[in-house]
C-alpha cells in the first residue's frame, strides 16, 4: 500500500514539475515583444532549455537592475554547509564585502559560512577576487558561475559589492528571510558582465519632516543597496525641524529639533550618530550627502535663534506643511558666521565629496538677496573642500564650473541646460517617491501627479531635458519627502516597489529596457520583498508572484 501510494506521489511529483515547465517556457516564450530591441533579454530567453529547472531558469531572467550581459547555461551550484567564501586579496577592505555576503547567506540558510583567503583556482566555493579588466570601471563586474564555482572578479571593491547583490538576486527569495529556511539553496549557471550606465543612482530622504532614528535610516540604506544605489542624500534641515547636531549653535536641534510635521516630538543626530550612518553607508559604496536647506525652509534655524532673523524676533516652532514662507537674514553678518560653523562642521563630519546647500522654494527671499546669498554659500562649501549641490532654483546665480545642480520641477530647465555643469535628474513628476500611486493611496501627497509604478519606471534621462549634453547627466535620484511619513513602514510603502525601477534607470542600459518586460521581472521580486518583510504597494498593474 505505501509502495503504491508512494509511487502515485513521484508521480504527481513529476506531473508538477512537466507543468511548471511547461508554464515557464509558455510564458518565457510569450513574453510581450521589447518597445527596443534588447540584446539581454533575447539573450536570456534564446539559452533557456526547458531541461532546467523551473525556478533557476527565472532568477538568472528576473535581476533588477538589468545587467549588461547574461548568458545562462542551464546548470546548478548548490549552496551548502561546506561552501567557503574566498577573497583576494585578503584585504581589509576585500574581506569586509565577503563578510557582508556571508551576513546575508548565514541566518536563513543557517549554514555558518566562513570568510577565508583564496583557495586557489581548483577550490569550490564562491570566490571574490579584485583585479578584473579595467573596462569594467569603478563600479562594474563579472560573475561567473559553474557548478563547481562561484567566481565574482571586479576592477575595483565596489564592483565587487554590487556583484554581491546580483548573486543574492541569483538564490531562491528565502535566502532574504532572517531565520533559518529549508532550501535547497541552488544558484543558475552562467556569465554577467556588468556595470552601471550613470555614476549617480540615488535616494533622498526627508528626515526634517518626520524624524527616523538611526535604526530606520540605515534599514533603507540596506534596501536601498541591494538595488545598487551608490547616492543617499539625507534632508537634514527644514521649516519643520533641524536633525544634526551642531556643537557651536546647540539650540539647533535642542529647540529647533524638538518637534516634526504633526506636532510629534520630532528628533535629532547627534554629531556620532550621523559619523555611524556614514560609516554605515560606507560600507555600502554608498555617499551620504548631506543636505541643509537655504536660504528658505528655516524656520526651524530661525525659531532656534532669534539674532538670525531680521526683526531679531525668533517665530514659532512649526509644524505644518506650508513651503516659501521663512528666509536666513541675507544681509546680517551673522548669518554668514553660523553658516561658516554649520558648514565647517558638516564638512569635517562628512567624507563624501559634496554638500547640498537646498536653495528651493525661497519664496521669502528677494531674488537679488537670492543671488547675493547663494554665491556667497557657495564659496564657503568650496572653502571647505566640498562641492555645492543646490535645487534647480540656484542656477539663477552664477555658479562655479563644479556646482551640481538638483532638478526636480522642470521650471527653471532652461537655465540648467544653459549653465551646461553637471546635472542630478529628479523631475517630480516620475521619481518623485512622496506622490501617491493612485487616488486611493493612503499616504503621500499628489501636486506633482499621481505616481503609479508604470509612470516612475517608463521615461529615460535623456529625454528629460531637452539640450542637456549626456556627459553633464550624472544620474537620477529619486526624493522622499516625509510631510505623511511617519516610520519605516511608511517610508516601504512608498519607496516599493517603485525604487528598484529608478535602480534600474540610473544602471541599466537604455536600449531593451521596457514597461511590459520590466513589469514581469518585478512581480518575481514580490516574494524577495515579503523574505525582506518590506511593507511594499501591490500595484494592480503588476502580476505579482
Ligand atoms: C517640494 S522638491 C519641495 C519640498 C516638499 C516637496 C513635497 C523641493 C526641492 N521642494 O519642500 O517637501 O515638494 O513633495
Amino acid at each position: 500500500m505505501t509502495k503504491y501510494r508512494s509511487l502515485f506521489c513521484l508521480f504527481l511529483h513529476l506531473l508538477t514539475l512537466f507543468l511548471s515547465c511547461f508554464v515557464l517556457t509558455a510564458c518565457t516564450s510569450a513574453a510581450p515583444t521589447p518597445v527596443e530591441t534588447s540584446p539581454v533579454p533575447t539573450e536570456v530567453i534564446q539559452e533557456i532549455t526547458p531541461t532546467t529547472a523551473p525556478g533557476l531558469l527565472l532568477t538568472m531572467n528576473q535581476l533588477i537592475p538589468q545587467p549588461v550581459s547574461v548568458t545562462p547555461t542551464g546548470g546548478v551550484f548548490s549552496l551548502t554547509a561546506s561552501t567557503p567564501i574566498f577573497v583576494s586579496p585578503a584585504s581589509d577592505e576585500v574581506a569586509a564585502i565577503g563578510q557582508f555576503l556571508a551576513d546575508k547567506l548565514n541566518p536563513s540558510t543557517g549554514f555558518g559560512i566562513q570568510v577565508q583567503s583564496s583557495g586557489g583556482d581548483s577550490a569550490v566555493g564562491i570566490s571574490l577576487a579584485l583585479g578584473g579588466d579595467p573596462s569594467l570601471g569603478a563600479e562594474g563586474y563579472v560573475l561567473r558561475i559553474t557548478p563547481e564555482q562561484v567566481t565574482l572578479t571586479a576592477h575595483q571593491p565596489a564592483g565587487l559589492f554590487w556583484g554581491v547583490q546580483t548573486l543574492r538576486q541569483l538564490l531562491p527569495p528565502a535566502i532574504e528571510r532572517a531565520s533559518p529556511q529549508p532550501g535547497p539553496w541552488a544558484i543558475p549557471t552562467g556569465e554577467i558582465r556588468d556595470s552601471p550606465r550613470f555614476v549617480w543612482r540615488g535616494v533622498m530622504l526627508d528626515v526634517a519632516r518626520h524624524f527616523f532614528s538611526v535604526d530606520e535610516v540605515k534599514r533603507y540604506m540596506d534596501l536601498a543597496a541591494a538595488y545598487k544605489i551608490n547616492r543617499f542624500h539625507l534632508h537634514l534641515s527644514d521649516d519643520q525641524g533641524w536633525r544634526l547636531m551642531i556643537n557651536a549653535w546647540p539650540n539647533l536641534t535642542e529647540h529647533g529639533g524638538s518637534t516634526e510635521v504633526g506636532g510629534g516630538p520630532g528628533g535629532y543626530y547627534t554629531q556620532a550618530e550621523y559619523a555611524d550612518l556614514v560609516a554605515y553607508a560606507q560600507a555600502r559604496y554608498m555617499i551620504v550627502i548631506p543636505e541643509i536647506d537655504l536660504p528658505g525652509h528655516t524656520n526651524a534655524a530661525l525659531a532656534s535663534y532669534p539674532e538670525l532673523n531680521c526683526d531679531d524676533q525668533a517665530p514659532k516652532l512649526y509644524t505644518g506643511t506650508t513651503v516659501g514662507f521663512s528666509s536666513l537674514c541675507v544681509d546680517k553678518e551673522i548669518t554668514y558666521e553660523f553658516l561658516e560653523d554649520v558648514i565647517g562642521e558638516i564638512a569635517a563630519l562628512t567624507p563624501g565629496p559634496y554638500i547640498h546647500i537646498g536653495g528651493d522654494e525661497a519664496a521669502a527671499t528677494a531674488v537679488p538677496d537670492y543671488i547675493r546669498f547663494i554665491e556667497r554659500v557657495e564659496e564657503m562649501v568650496a572653502a571647505h573642500g566640498k562641492q555645492m549641490i543646490g535645487w534647480e532654483e540656484v542656477t539663477r546665480a552664477e555658479l562655479r564650473e563644479d556646482s551640481v545642480v538638483q532638478l526636480w520641477n522642470n521650471e527653471l530647465a532652461r537655465s540648467v541646460v544653459e549653465r551646461g555643469g553637471p546635472v542630478i535628474l529628479s523631475p517630480s513628476s516620475k521619481t518623485y517617491l512622496d506622490m501617491k500611486y493612485d487616488a486611493f493611496s493612503p499616504l503621500g501627497l499628489e501636486w506633482a501627479g499621481l505616481i503609479e509604478v508604470e509612470t516612475g519606471y517608463a521615461w529615460d534621462p535623456i529625454n528629460i531635458l531637452p539640450g542637456v549634453l549626456e556627459e553633464n547627466v550624472l544620474g537620477v535620484e529619486a526624493p522622499l519627502w516625509s510631510e505623511t511619513l511617519e516610520d519605516i513602514k511608511d517610508i516601504e510603502f512608498m519607496a516599493f516597489p517603485r525604487l528598484p525601477g529608478h535602480a534600474e534607470i540610473g544602471w541599466s542600459p537604455a536600449e531593451g529596457r521596457s514597461w511590459e518586460e520590466y513589469r514581469l521581472r518585478l512581480a518575481a521580486h514580490g516574494p524577495r520583498f515579503e523574505a525582506m518583510e518590506i511593507n511594499f504597494y501591490r500595484s494592480p498593474q503588476v502580476p505579482w508572484e
